[in-house]
């Protein structure tokens, strides 16, 4: 099974989506997702101009093979472009030989342990009530897992918050990535945010009780100490987890927020190997790895990290915003329903544009995902309508203090 051709497909239908399309000689079509937001055209390019001369012509049933090769051979490893791209030849390899087996891929990796996926949704308001009505919709939906996002009073515009961007009122949660020639301006004070937000927590958990599983994201703006102080904070909510309380680089930092709270610990959206993790897993700081399949060099590197991470309990809860793409999406859940030690999985829907571009087999229904039965990934891109939607430039916001130092966003 030779790869005949290869194509890096992009499209921006509610968002920008990269896409690498591999068709083999027998006429078998792999996908993998490549999108790394904000910077999408770097993977772009780096697929076009140093990856898929490589792989014309090579045998497609050797993935593993083909991972170290682009790893190893790049000599200039890691990072988030590099990643991505790898993983996208990755996961369109994965893609190819549960087609060939006619298998979906779960099954090639290790078959079905659970029936159904958990999911967690966005909920996010300005004040309490818009809050409530957030978290009801969700449920509306079928979730029966919450991330909470609120504003913080004297803040324009934070992380989380869908009242507060560009598509408000088009969207139900919160799109992170803006469409605009340079990145939106946004402002932080973390003691405001750490006096607001367990006022909060009280307030949904009085009103919601005891039961529901909450999330919250830190998103990477606090000091270790900054942290520890609102883990401790935030226990008597019984949180599921805490994500990425401090910025990802520092991982000595996770021992000083475990130092002062049971609060559970989520991170690693922002990784892209296993090294990012080894001191978080070995010495038990996380509870859960965060990474997508995308941005983690895919589902080969991605299944090693969580049967690494199974060695200590600490279990998966991979990234699933908007920007990865259904076939990111669907990569997750094979690993998802294969893996014993899963956790959770994010899941913001995608728009109507993006699912006419992407025909979609996994499922959700009750609060649950399912990847479905169709041999491979169970995603096919449209190219046609994938044609209709130029890329459009896009960036992700950024944070200045009161005294406009550039902070963490
Ligand atoms: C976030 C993401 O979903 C999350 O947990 O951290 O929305 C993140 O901001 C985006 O993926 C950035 O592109
Ligand atoms: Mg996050």
């Amino acid at each position: 099974m030779k790869i005949d051709r290869a194509e890096v497909i992009v499209t921006s239908p509610d968002r920008n989506f990269v896409t690498l399309r591999l068709t083999t000689d027998d006429g078998l079509v792999g996908l993998g997702d490549a999108t790394l937001n904000g910077r999408e055209l770097a993977v772009v390019a780096y697929l076009q101009e140093h990856v898929v001369p490589l792989l014309l012509g090579s045998d497609a049933h050797r993935i593993e093979d083909t991972w170290q090769f682009l790893y190893r051979s790049a000599y200039w490893r890691r990072g988030p472009v590099t990643m991505a791209a790898i993983a996208a030849v990755d996961v369109a390899l994965w893609d190819l030989k549960a087609k060939a087996a006619g298998l979906p891929l779960y099954q090639l990796l290790g078959g079905a342990s659970r029936d159904k996926i958990l999911a967690y949704g966005h909920a996010s308001g300005r004040d309490l009530p818009e809050l409530f009505d957030s978290i009801r919709k969700h449920q509306a939906l079928g979730y029966r897992a919450i991330r909470v996002q609120t504003a913080i009073p004297g803040l324009k515009a934070i992380y989380g918050v869908a009242a507060q961007t560009q598509t408000s009122g088009k969207r139900y949660d919160y799109e992170p990535a803006q469409r605009s020639a340079r990145p939106a301006e946004e402002d932080w004070d973390t003691r405001a945010y750490l006096r607001h937000l367990p006022t909060v927590f009280e307030g949904v958990r009085a009103e919601f009780g005891a039961e529901l599983p909450l999330l919250h994201d830190g998103h990477h703006r606090m000091t270790p100490i900054q942290a520890a102080k609102l883990g401790k904070s935030l226990e008597p909510y019984d949180l599921f987890w805490l994500e990425d309380c401090t910025p990802a680089e520092n991982q000595e930092a996770l021992r000083l927020v475990r130092s002062h709270t049971t609060t559970p610990l989520a991170i690693g959206e922002v990784f892209n190997t296993v090294w990012d993790y080894q001191t978080l897993i070995k010495d038990q700081l996380i509870d859960y790895v965060r990474s997508a399949v995308t941005h983690t060099g895919g589902i080969s590197p991605m299944k090693k990290i969580l049967d690494y991470a199974a060695q200590y309990q600490i279990k998966s809860g991979i990234h699933g915003p908007t920007d990865i793409s259904p076939v990111g999406m669907a990569a997750a859940l094979h690993l998802d329903l294969a893996v014993h030690n899963f956790g959770i999985q994010e899941y913001m829907q995608h728009g109507e544009a993006t699912n006419s571009v992407f025909e979609q087999s996994f499922s959700f229904s009750d609060g649950y995902l399912n990847p479905g039965n169709q041999p491979g990934l169970g995603v096919e891109i449209n190219v046609d309508e994938a044609g209709k939607y130029p890329y459009q430039t896009a960036y992700l916001p950024f944070n200045r203090l009161a005294d406009g130092t550039v902070h963490d966003w």
